[in-house]
């Protein structure tokens, strides 16, 4: 495959199995179990690995370690210029990184050099903030004094990512945690390796060209949920991003938390758009159609409840069955393909599972769901996105399922809208359509939506990186990708100098 090549991914290592361990000239295999990668596009084998073991980390870490004490001594707009260099090189290389993300993930190619888009704006987005890491200078209250913040890089920050967004969320962190100063360990998803090593092979690329930045400044340790227990337990990692479903990362944030370090949790959504009497339905039916059934349902961002005003209902449901009805399914490197396959048969099980709690749970499969094997490649699992007429307080509405699956919801007022949209336990992001004013003010308001992400009148997946990305509740509260989120990579000191020839303390207490 031309484009492994192009990016230095074919025959790593003697045994044909790639590299688990990579950063700082470490280039070893890994010493544990051996895996295969099968690309959900047909269920064949594109790749083996072996896990890293516990030595292996420890290793990982240390020239991590090295890294970071010189990477911090580093002026930003240095490290900022090494994001630049990467940005170019993944831009070069923009068609071929898309690539392996569809080979892995079976994401469509449109969406595919998407992602790979979003890393070159996360890059560009970074260098300006390298020249930007401001703190404040602070009056003080005695005289002869003043205050000021300085933010300061805060060490080893592991990346723990997610089969579906395999390069950019490793971009929104890495991308920021480089500019800060912190030296970034990636543990990938394991059904998504060789983007790991994609992602590290256009860092390396931009390192050979910059002599005066460490070597170790990221690497990569493939490894199972042991790796993954471990780096949450290590206080050498002061930082842990993670990406993934709620129960993985409640288990990483309370390993985390259990020794007071930060993690930053990007975790399930159940999203949810209010479709109001007043909509632009032409609009509504394609965020709608884009948000529910790209990327097959595979975002956390996904749309998965529509909460429709009952007087607009029916006709919405019906224009949107039609459209389903032409969704092109197949192969995702096929171009013209806009559905492409779920990731594995796990995925399609809960999926047939959701369906059929559905039904048991008073819900109507008015649209989809089954699996499609005409004029898709065989053995991948490929599926007709679903629509579900359901009560909104069904127990199965209230769960995330990875897959196509819209949910159809009703409400008579706006009030009764925003309860529906706020009473599931996640809450990443939440979108309304309307042409009034009231109800979009209100939706955004403190009475609105309670989601990280509240939109108006586009849909709820898709997100800019210039945002800080994340969401509440069983989302995990994090933020990543733009706005302000960079202070999550960094420590910030404050400091009070006195200038002046007394010694006077604050608040005025007298000792002496
Ligand atoms: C994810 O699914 O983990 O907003 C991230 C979006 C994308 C990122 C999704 N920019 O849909």
């Amino acid at each position: 495959m031309n484009f492994l090549d192009n990016l230095g991914l074919t025959s790593l290592s003697s045994e044909n199995v790639y590299y688990s361990v990579i950063g700082n000239n470490l280039r070893e295999t890994g010493k544990g179990d051996a895996f295969s990668v099968n690309s959900p596009i047909n269920g064949m084998e594109v790749a083996r690995f072996r896990n890293a073991t516990p030595a292996q980390l420890e290793e990982v870490i240390q020239n991590a370690e090295a890294a970071f004490k010189q990477l911090r001594t580093i002026p930003a707009p240095l490290r900022g210029e090494l994001v630049r260099r990467i940005g170019n090189f993944a831009r070069e290389h923009k068609e071929d990184l898309a690539k392996v993300i569809t080979l892995e993930s079976g994401k469509i190619m449109p969406e595919a050099l998407g992602e790979v888009q979003e890393w070159i704006d996360v890059c560009d987005f970074a260098v300006g903030l390298s020249r930007q890491l401001h703190g404040k200078t602070i009056v003080s209250e005695r005289p002869g004094h003043r205050m000021m913040e300085q933010w300061q890089p805060l060490g080893l920050v592991a990346v723990i990512t997610a089969f579906n967004f395999p390069m950019a969320v490793w971009a929104w962190n890495t991308m920021i945690g480089l500019v800060c100063g912190d030296s970034m360990v990636l543990k990938p998803s394991e059904k998504a390796p060789l983007c790991a090593l994609a992602c590290q092979s256009i860092v390396e690329k931009a390192l050979e060209t910059m002599p005066e930045i460490p070597k170790g400044v990221t690497s990569v340790i493939i490894g199972d949920r042991e790796i993954g227990a471990l780096i949450a337990q290590d206080k050498r990692f002061p930082l842990v991003s993670a990406t993934g479903s709620t129960a993985m990362g409640r288990s990483v944030g309370e390993t985390v938390g259990a020794r007071l370090g930060r993690s930053l949790l990007e975790l399930g959504g159940n999203n949810a758009m209010i479709v109001s009497e007043t909509a632009d339905l032409d609009l509504a039916l394609r965020a709608i159609v884009f948000s529910a059934a790209g990327t097959a349902g595979q975002r956390c961002t996904t749309l998965r409840r529509l909460i429709t005003h009952k007087s607009i209902q029916d006709d919405l449901v019906e224009r949107l069955k039609k459209s389903y009805a032409s969704l092109p399914i197949g192969d995702p490197t096929v171009a013209g393909s806009l559905v492409g396959p779920l990731i594995d048969q796990r995925s399609f099980d809960t999926m047939q599972n959701a369906l059929n709690a559905a039904k048991e749970q008073g819900g109507e499969i008015l649209f989809g769901g089954e699996r499609v094997t005409e004029g898709v490649p065989d053995g991948g699992y490929y599926v007709r996105p679903a629509i579900v007429s359901i009560a909104h307080d069904a127990q199965v509405v209230h769960q995330e399922t990875f897959a196509p699956i819209l949910y159809v919801l009703t409400y008579s007022n706006i009030e009764e809208a925003i309860e529906i949209q706020n009473e599931v336990p996640q809450g990443l992001s939440s979108a309304i359509f309307t042409e009034s004013m009231r109800e979009a003010e209100t939706f955004m308001s403190a009475t609105g939506s309670d989601c990280g992400i509240a939109n108006v009148n586009i849909g709820t997946s898709g997100a800019e990186i210039g945002g800080a990305f994340g969401g509440e509740k069983e989302t995990g509260g994090g933020r990543e990708s733009g706005s302000d989120a960079w202070k999550a990579y960094m420590r910030r000191t404050t400091n009070t100098i006195n200038y002046g020839g007394e010694l006077p303390l604050a608040q005025g207490i007298v000792f002496e």
